[in-house]
């Protein structure tokens, strides 16, 4: 599916840290790389877009299905941001194309006891791979579930046909291959999270790991 020619561009307000200096942008402990690193748990799931749907559920006034043609009918965005990984690398200036999250969760309507997302993804083995996300923060100007990573469609092994993309968190807070949104009003450990990853995970303070 093509990109529209004309689209907002919204800038993640950490890209902007030291007057964009890479220095000042890179969290504590974080190492520049320029290629993107491919990291997931099991085996990659290939994902015809026919088959592909997002359902949206929990603690929403509606719970909603979309599919492919549903999703990308509706208003696309661009996010520049600068993505960081738990094992220690980050790559700056990253475009992603979707749909940011404020416009799938306004169709939804969150009820007011949501606080808290879970992403879930397909994935092999398990089918349901996880990861929780404070409602507030996903629901951040420069979140989106993505597409595109720099003008191309998103590749297989980095989450297409659609991936979660929360940028002032690590990386591993956005689901490849998502498949559902999930409003809750408590907070519960997803996949890494279980397995001794952080609860919230904020690279500046470098919560990576939970205990
Ligand atoms: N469905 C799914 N999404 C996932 C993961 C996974 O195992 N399954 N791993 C996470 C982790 S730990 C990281 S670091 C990023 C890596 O994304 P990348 O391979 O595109 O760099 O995806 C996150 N999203
Ligand atoms: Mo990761």
């Amino acid at each position: 599916m093509a990109i529209p020619s004309e689209l907002p561009t919204v800038v993640s307000s950490d890209t902007t840290r030291g007057n964009g200096d890479a220095n000042a942008r890179t969290p504590p402990g974080q190492t520049l790389t320029a290629k993107w690193p491919v990291l997931h748990y099991g085996s990659v799931p290939t994902l015809a877009t026919a088959n592909w749907s997002l359902r949206i559920w929990g603690l929403v006034e509606h719970e909603i299905t979309l599919d492919w043609e549903q999703f990308n009918a509706l208003p696309k965005t661009n996010v520049r941001c600068d993505i960081h990984c738990v094992t220690h690398w980050s790559r700056l200036d990253n475009l992603f194309t979707g749909v940011s999250t404020k416009t799938l969760l306004d169709l939804a309507k969150p009820l007011t006891d949501a606080r808290y997302v879970m992403q879930h993804a397909s994935s092999s083995p398990g089918n349901d791979w996880t990861t929780n996300v404070p409602l507030a923060e996903f629901l951040d100007d420069d979140c989106l579930l993505a597409t595109h990573h720099d003008g191309e469609p998103l590749t297989a092994e980095h989450g297409a046909p659609v991936r979660g993309i929360v940028p002032r968190l690590y990386l591993w807070k956005g689901a490849k291959w998502i498949s559902g949104i999930e409003l809750r009003a408590t907070d519960t450990p997803g996949f890494w999270e279980q397995n001794g990853y952080h609860m919230h995970g904020d690279p500046w303070t470098e919560e990576r790991f939970g205990w």
